[in-house]
């Protein structure tokens, strides 16, 4: 039988040799993974058990929470409390840091997590994911504040994602490289099934919520029919939306192509969180060979001055990220040109 590479042997190896101060990452990374065998365990029997449904109230972003998003932000927080490995864990369902006084000494690094992406999937037994992302703590004025992590998304150290579906996937990226690694369920670890992924340079499919698509800059319309069948553009697209980030961010990953979530007069900054959904995806695509912007500027540059800040996301490979670029700033340069004349 041929040697099967676990993900705690390559942690263990590609961590220390890319990620300085690689020993403890490794650790976090590991730790991340038992959590989400422990969230996957629980989302296999939901149906059957307690936890399928609604929590009651809403989280900080206003959005009404499955017992399940809590769940899973429980899972984390019972996996790092006490195992000094972070100092600070800043998730989607809770408003303020966790601050692990306790571990701190010891502990070098901060988590940014969302515990249940694409919850709205779970009454449909739809794909559903885990984002997450390291930092080094600060030792500055800021440690143990809200504005520790208020630093540009290129300050990370390692970030990645499970996806739970048909079967159960973590990605994660360290140093510019991105590995891939597939849940045995039967033995209960995750085995490297995709080494080295790179993003295709262009694909064949784009993800959006299409219902959106009046409220959006025009740029997104046009992107949309040129690249339609019959469209002026040497290529056409195929739409695929699973309304889970991780699902739709996975699937341009593999195969290539784009996702976006743009901004509306409404909602600005659009509906993703910067620091534990789009910063840690554009990351990952970046060092499998992709692009991810705002529409103005990197992602990865943009410094966050909250929380819970939102961005317009648009994600996946180089040459579509690039064209909407492209057509967002043709628009806003017409607008200029026009306040000129
Ligand atoms: P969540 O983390 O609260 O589940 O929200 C984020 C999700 C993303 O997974 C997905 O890309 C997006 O919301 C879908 O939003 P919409 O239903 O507006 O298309
Ligand atoms: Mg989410």
């Amino acid at each position: 039988m041929d040697h099967r590479v676990t993900l705690t042997q390559h942690l263990l190896r590609e961590v220390e040799a890319h990620a300085p101060g690689g020993g403890p990452v490794a650790s976090i990374l590991a730790q991340v993974a038992t959590a989400c065998k422990e969230i996957r365990a629980e989302l296999a029997e939901v149906g059957l058990g307690s936890l399928a449904g609604m929590q009651g109230g809403v989280n900080v972003q206003g959005e009404s929470v499955h017992k399940l998003d809590w769940f899973a932000n429980e899972v984390f927080t019972k996996h790092f409390r006490g195992s000094g490995l972070l100092c600070t864990l800043i998730s989607e369902e809770m408003e303020d840091i966790y601050h692990l006084d306790e571990d701190c000494p010891r502990a070098q690094h901060v988590l940014c997590y969302d515990p249940m992406d694409g919850s709205s999937n779970l009454d449909v037994d739809g794909a559903v994911g885990t984002i997450f992302s390291v930092r080094r703590k600060s030792t500055g004025k800021t440690h143990g504040k809200p504005e520790e992590v208020f630093e540009p998304g290129t300050e990370q150290v390692a970030a990645g994602y499970v996806l739970y579906g048909p079967q159960c996937m973590l990605v994660y990226a360290v140093g510019g490289n991105v590995h891939g690694f597939t849940l045995d369920t039967a033995v209960g670890e995750f085995f490297l099934s995709h080494p080295n992924i790179r993003m295709p340079e262009h694909g064949k499919e784009f993800s959006a919520n299409m219902a959106r698509l009046d409220a959006w800059d025009p740029a997104f319309r046009e992107f949309v029919r040129n690249h339609s069948h019959g469209g002026s553009a040497a290529r056409s697209y195929s739409l695929r939306y699973i309304g889970a980030l991780v699902a739709d961010f996975h699937r341009a990953l593999l195969r290539g192509g784009v996702f976006f979530y743009p901004g509306d007069a409404n909602n600005p900054h659009g509906k993703l969180r910067l620091l534990y959904e789009a910063a840690p995806l554009a990351y990952l695509a970046e060092a499998a060979g992709g692009a991810a912007s705002s529409g103005r500027e990197r992602i990865l540059s943009i410094v966050p001055d909250g929380l819970h800040v939102r961005t317009p996301l648009i994600i996946g490979s180089r040459y579509e990220v690039s064209a909407i670029e492209s057509l967002l700033a043709g628009e806003r340069q017409g607008v200029a040109n026009a306040s000129l004349a």
